[in-house]
C-alpha cells in the first residue's frame, strides 16, 4: 500500500533558528519513515521582500543542506526548490482565482507583515498564502507538519481545496495539519511574548543553527527571566516556560523533569545549562552541515534528483487541475494518470 504523502518547507532566507528545527525540521524527520515525503525550499515565497541574488542563492542552498544535515535523507525523500518546479506558480494563479480578498486580508501574517514593510506592500506578500497552498495541494499531501504560526495558512489551503473540490469533484486531497505539542512556538529570547523570527531586528531573540558556540551561551545568558527565582512551566512565566520547553525539546525530557533538573538551580545557571544542552544536541547537525556545503557535486546531484521527482507528481495534479477548469491539454503534457 501507498504511504500517505507529507509536504513542507522553509523559506530560503536568512539562517535556519532553532524555532524552524524544533517547530519543524526535528518532526519531519521523525515523521520521515512511516511517509512519502518532500521537503521543499520555498524560494519563491523568498521574494516578497527585497533580497540580494547572490545572497538569496547561498541561503537557499544552506537551507537545503541544513535539511539533509538534519536527518533528511535525500535517498528516501524528495528535497527540492519551489522556483525549479513551474507548476507550483502556475497552480497558485488558478487558485488565486478560487481565493477571496476577505479572506487573505484576515491572515494574521499578512497584517503583520505588512505593518513592518509599509513601503513594500507587495501583492505577493498578500497572496502568499495561496501559493503555499499550490505547494502542498499539488503533491496530494496527506500531511503538513509546522509550527503553530502556520495553522491559519493551513485552514485557509483546506477551505481552498474544499471550495474547489466541490465545483469539480475530487481533485485535491484535503490536507491535515501536524503541530507537535510541544516546540510548535519557540519564542524570542528577549522578548517571550512574540515567536523566534529570522527577520527580528534583534538579534539576540533568536538562535541561529549556525551561531558560533559562545554566542549561543551568550544570548541564553541575556534571556529575559522574570523576579521570582522559581523554575516552573506556567502561562505567568512566559520566559522561564520558553527556556523550559527548548530545554525538553533538545533533550528529550519531559517537562516535569526538566522542571526536576533545575530544582536547585537559580536562574543564572539555568539559562547557562540551556544554552549548554542546546549546543549538545547541535554539534552533530553542524559538523554534517559543514561537511555537505563543501561538497557541491553532491548537492548539485541532491536538487536536480529532487527537481525531477517534484516535477513528475506536480505535474500529473495541475494536468487534472487544468483538465476541470477547462483549460485546453497540450499533448506534450502527457503524463500517466487516470484521466477521469
Ligand atoms: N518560532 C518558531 N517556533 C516554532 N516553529 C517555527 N517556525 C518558524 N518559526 C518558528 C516554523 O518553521 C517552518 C519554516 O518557517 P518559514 O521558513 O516559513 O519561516 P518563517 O515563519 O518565515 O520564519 P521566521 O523565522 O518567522 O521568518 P520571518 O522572520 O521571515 O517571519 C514553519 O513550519 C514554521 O511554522
Amino acid at each position: 500500500m501507498q504511504k500517505p504523502i507529507i509536504y513542507s518547507g522553509m523559506q530560503a532566507t536568512g539562517n535556519l533558528h532553532i524555532g524552524n528545527w524544533l517547530g519543524a525540521a526535528r518532526n519531519w524527520a521523525k515523521l520521515s519513515s512511516d511517509y512519502n515525503c518532500l521537503f521543499c525550499v520555498v524560494d519563491l515565497h523568498s521574494l516578497t521582500v527585497r533580497q540580494d541574488p547572490k545572497v538569496l542563492r547561498q541561503s537557499a542552498r544552506n537551507v537545503l543542506a541544513w535539511y539533509i544535515a538534519l536527518g533528511l535523507d535525500p535517498a528516501k525523500n524528495i528535497l527540492y526548490f519551489q522556483s525549479h518546479v513551474a507548476a507550483h506558480a502556475e497552480l497558485a494563479w488558478i487558485l488565486n482565482c478560487y481565493s477571496y480578498m476577505g479572506e487573505l486580508g484576515r491572515m494574521t501574517q499578512f497584517k503583520e507583515k505588512s505593518a513592518k514593510s509599509e513601503e513594500n506592500i507587495n501583492a505577493g506578500l498578500f497572496t502568499y498564502p495561496v501559493l503555499q497552498a499550490a505547494d502542498i495541494l499539488l503533491y496530494r499531501t496527506n500531511l503538513v507538519p509546522v509550527g503553530d504560526d502556520q495553522r491559519q495558512h493551513l485552514e485557509l489551503t483546506r477551505d481552498v481545496a474544499q471550495r474547489f473540490n466541490q465545483v469539480y469533484g475530487d481533485i485535491f486531497t484535503v490536507p491535515e495539519a501536524y503541530i507537535p505539542p510541544v516546540g510548535a512556538r519557540i519564542m524570542a529570547l528577549q522578548n517571550p511574548e512574540k515567536k523566534m523570527s529570522k527577520s527580528d531586528d534583534n538579534q539576540a531573540n533568536c538562535i541561529f543553527l549556525s551561531d558560533e558556540p559562545g554566542v549561543i551561551i551568550k544570548k541564553f545568558k541575556r534571556a529575559v527571566t522574570d523576579s521570582d527565582n522559581q523554575i516552573r512551566h506556567a502561562p505567568d512565566k512566559p520566559g522561564i516556560s520558553n527556556l523550559l520547553t527548548i530545554y525538553s525539546c533538545v533533550t528529550g525530557r519531559t517537562m516535569d523533569e526538566g522542571v526536576g533538573d533545575f530544582s536547585q538551580s537559580g536562574y543564572g545557571d539555568f539559562k547557562v545549562k540551556v544554552g549548554e544542552a542546546v549546543l549538545e544536541a547541535l554539534i552533530p547537525y553542524r559538523a554534517e552541515f559543514e561537511r555537505l556545503i563543501t561538497d557541491t557535486a553532491y548537492l548539485d546531484g541532491v536538487i536536480a534528483d529532487g527537481a525531477d521527482k517534484a516535477q513528475a507528481m506536480a505535474t500529473s495534479t495541475l494536468i487534472k487541475v487544468k483538465e476541470a477548469v477547462g483549460l485546453p491539454i497540450c499533448i506534450k503534457e502527457g503524463v500517466s494518470y487516470e484521466r477521469s
